[in-house]
């Protein structure tokens, strides 16, 4: 087991199997990345899909440089946490889905409305209810795991969204929540809310939250990575 890191901001871990050779080198060079201040090292990498990343080519580059006719496999498993800047709260919305009437939100990515870098840019939603949100009242739907996918086309039809045709079957999983009871999720996960076909009211209150200081793009830029146009989809 090896462990990396720097006192408030960052911490990783990492465990071994395998092949010696490659797991020390693997190990050799994460040190000496960070030892010669190197500009791509864990002590630089901004989240934690680039720093497993960066582990996966030192991987690949150590069992290469071994090279020739025996196994120089070598397995690893990662974890740790980087705390980048701090959480600023950029949105704030009162959700009212009234009895029978309260209409539904089609599927969507809440990162398809917000003029930041998709790629790069950590926005996590915080949705409260307020009412008990069931199935019937309209209680959020989402697709596990979608957030992986990253941006996906958004087109307008009933509201800037996913298109239907393409949700449709996919597995969903359904969000109920006593009042107070809270849901956090990714800025990319998919997801939507039926309409209010009960006789229950359904408040909820929703807020979003991204790194302090997040430079802001021009929406142009935000509709080159959402939008339909020039990627051959349709909907
Ligand atoms: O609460 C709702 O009905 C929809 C919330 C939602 O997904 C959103 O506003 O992005």
């Amino acid at each position: 087991m090896h462990t990396f890191g720097q006192t408030g901001d960052r911490q990783f871990c990492l465990l071994t199997s395998g092949n010696l050779a490659t797991a020390q080198g693997i190990v050799s060079q994460i040190r000496h990345d960070i030892d010669h201040g190197m500009p791509l090292s864990l002590m630089t990498l901004s989240g934690m899909h680039e720093a497993a990343d960066y582990i996966g080519q030192l991987s690949v580059m150590q069992q290469k440089k071994a090279g020739g006719g025996i196994d120089f496999e070598a397995s690893v498993l990662f974890g740790g946490q980087i705390l980048g800047a701090a959480p600023e709260m950029f949105q704030d919305m009162a959700l009212l889905k009234p009895p029978r009437i309260g209409r539904e939100k089609p599927w969507h990515q809440d990162l398809a409305y917000f003029d930041v870098d998709a790629q790069s840019t950590p926005v996590v939603g915080c949705w409260i209810a307020l009412d008990e949100a069931t199935a019937g009242n309209g209680c959020m739907h989402v697709i596990p795991g979608s957030h992986k996918a990253g941006p996906q086309p958004h087109f307008a039809k009933r509201d800037w969204q996913l298109c239907d045709a393409q949700m449709q079957g996919r597995p969903c999983a359904v969000v109920p929540l006593k009042p107070g009871g809270l849901m956090l999720f990714d800025g990319l996960i998919q997801h939507g809310t039926p309409t209010n076909h009960s006789t229950s009211r359904r408040r909820a209150l929703q807020f979003h939250y991204r790194p302090a200081g997040t430079k802001l793009t021009a929406p142009e830029v935000r509709l080159q990575v959402w939008g339909a146009e020039g990627k051959n989809v349709d909907c």
